[in-house]
């Protein structure tokens, strides 16, 4: 019987690892579920080799060469198809899973709920460092099966990983992992708390005494696995609230490092960073601790950290108009983010907000707006159920707008000279856009447009 590989999902990760596999050889059939995808433009996409592409319904022995599937993390596993391939006993692999077979360097891996992309981009900025063969991908937008052919054995990757792509991995195994947060988000997809915390903890599943975990101990679900003996790699902490007996934190403005020997060495200063924000400097402690834990020298890590810049959609400041500052934080698709990037704020600030919708609550979200959120514009799909929640919460300010364009105008139209004028929706994009960065960059052409 032949043997084919299913892909499954033609966006990002499925076109790239699809590249991958017929470089190696693989006979592989890509299957995406919407039937309006273009196959003659996919087909342009990917190199000669032995494929078919299945788009909208899969038929009746679709399924019966498949010996593995490799999932986009788009797809929920609840998905018809992924029970057909669990009830056969057929493996299911995430991209990442897939790509870390290939992978001959060492890996850095990161996840939580907030504050991946840059902790990802500034880690990969310190490991490069000293590594110069260092990738940087993941969900933070370039696929691992697009990088790991190009590892070799001194190469590092650091890799940005979501919820969705650690759902289904295997023996993927970091050399240093990280854990920033975990707070409530994606539930309409992994359900309960519970489960989605598990996730998360998964990224460790593999790792051993000599291997490192970089956990925030603010966060009391995992102080509590850093000290449960269900981790065997070594915790590091950071905390932005308390001294720690060992671990990084802050101290009279510094990022300070407590080693073992009760040493305590102060790293930089938060002022010489160029992102701002508690957040922030929660992100860039837990970079330096990989930093250190990849053996990287203390100058470097000082170096790389005082020249990098926010990443794009991270409570990016697009410009100052009419003593007006506008930010552009796409990226806070969650509550807690968003949370966030208004606490950051430098000024009062009129908030746009609202998207798809992931069933998330938003009371504590409101909550945040007193005395910082001068008036809410909402826009998507959750317009309704956030502005009941204001109501609940005694939140008047909220004005609707029937799109992107429409805010960005509303908040010119109110905003004052010292006033900051902020996108930081707490929820995902997919109701009016393709992604984020969409949604970001039309953010940023309507700013530019006033
Ligand atoms: N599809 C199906 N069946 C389904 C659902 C989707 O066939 O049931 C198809 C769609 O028709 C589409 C394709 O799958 O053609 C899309 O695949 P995908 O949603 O997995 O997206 P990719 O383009 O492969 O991008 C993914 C990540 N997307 C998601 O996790 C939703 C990107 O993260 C990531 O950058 C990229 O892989 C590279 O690794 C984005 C994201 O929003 C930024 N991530 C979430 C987040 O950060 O909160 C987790």
């Amino acid at each position: 019987m032949a043997e084919r590989i299913m892909v499954a999902g033609a966006g990002k990760s499925g076109i790239a690892a699809t590249k991958m596999l017929l470089q190696l050889g693989a006979d592989v059939l890509l299957y995406d579920s919407n039937p309006e995808l273009d196959v003659e433009n996919l087909k342009s996409e990917l190199p000669e080799g032995k494929y078919v592409i299945r788009t909208g319904e899969l038929k009746k022995g679709d399924l019966t060469d498949v010996n593995i599937c490799i999932i986009s993390p788009g797809i929920d596993l609840e998905a018809p198809f992924v029970k057909v391939l669990d009830d056969a006993g057929i493996p299911v692999w995430s991209e990442i899973q897939l790509a870390y077979q290939k992978d001959k360097g060492q890996l850095v891996a990161i996840t939580g709920t907030n504050g991946k992309t840059t902790t990802t981009a500034l880690t990969g900025a310190i490991i490069s460092k000293k590594y110069p063969d260092t990738f940087v991908a993941g969900n933070i937008g370039v696929p691992y099966t697009e990088t790991c052919l190009k590892t070799n054995e001194y190469s590092v990757t650091v890799l940005e990983t979501s919820s969705f792509q650690l759902e289904t991995i295997a023996d993927f195994h970091p050399h240093v992992s990280a854990i920033l947060n975990i707070t409530p988000d994606h539930l309409n997809r992994h359900h309960t708390m519970e489960k989605y915390i598990a996730i998360k903890e998964s990224i460790t599943m593999n790792q051993q005494e000599n291997d490192f975990c970089v956990l925030n101990y603010d966060d009391p679900v995992l102080r509590e696995f850093g000290k449960s003996g269900e981790l065997k790699a070594k915790a590091v902490f950071f905390s932005s609230t308390s001294i720690l007996e060992e671990g990084y934190y802050l101290k009279e403005g510094w990022i300070v490092r407590k080693t073992k020997e009760n040493k305590e060495d102060r790293i930089i200063p938060v002022d010489k960073l160029n992102i701002i924000g508690r957040h922030n400097y929660e992100n860039a402690m837990a970079a330096i601790a990989m930093g250190f834990c990849m053996d990287v020298p203390k100058e470097l890590i000082c170096e790389a950290c005082q020249e990098f810049v926010a990443v794009e959609h991270r409570i990016e400041f697009v410009k100052e108009r009419t003593g007006v500052r506008y930010y552009n934080d796409s990226k806070g698709t969650n509550p807690d983010a968003s949370i966030k990037a208004i606490l950051a704020m430098p000024g009062p600030t009129i908030l746009i907000g609202g998207g798809y919708d992931k069933h998330s609550t938003y009371d504590e979200w409101v909550e945040h707006f007193e005395g910082k959120v001068k008036y809410l514009v909402l826009i998507g799909e959750t317009r309704d159920a956030i502005a009941e929640c204001c109501r609940a919460h005694g939140y008047d300010n909220v004005m609707y707008a029937e799109n992107l364009e429409e805010a960005v105008k509303v908040c010119a139209s109110y905003a004052e000279m010292g006033d900051c004028v902020l996108l930081s929706p707490a929820c995902a994009s997919w109701d009016m856009f393709k992604n984020y960065e969409e949604r970001g960059k039309l953010f940023k052409q309507y700013v530019h447009e006033l």
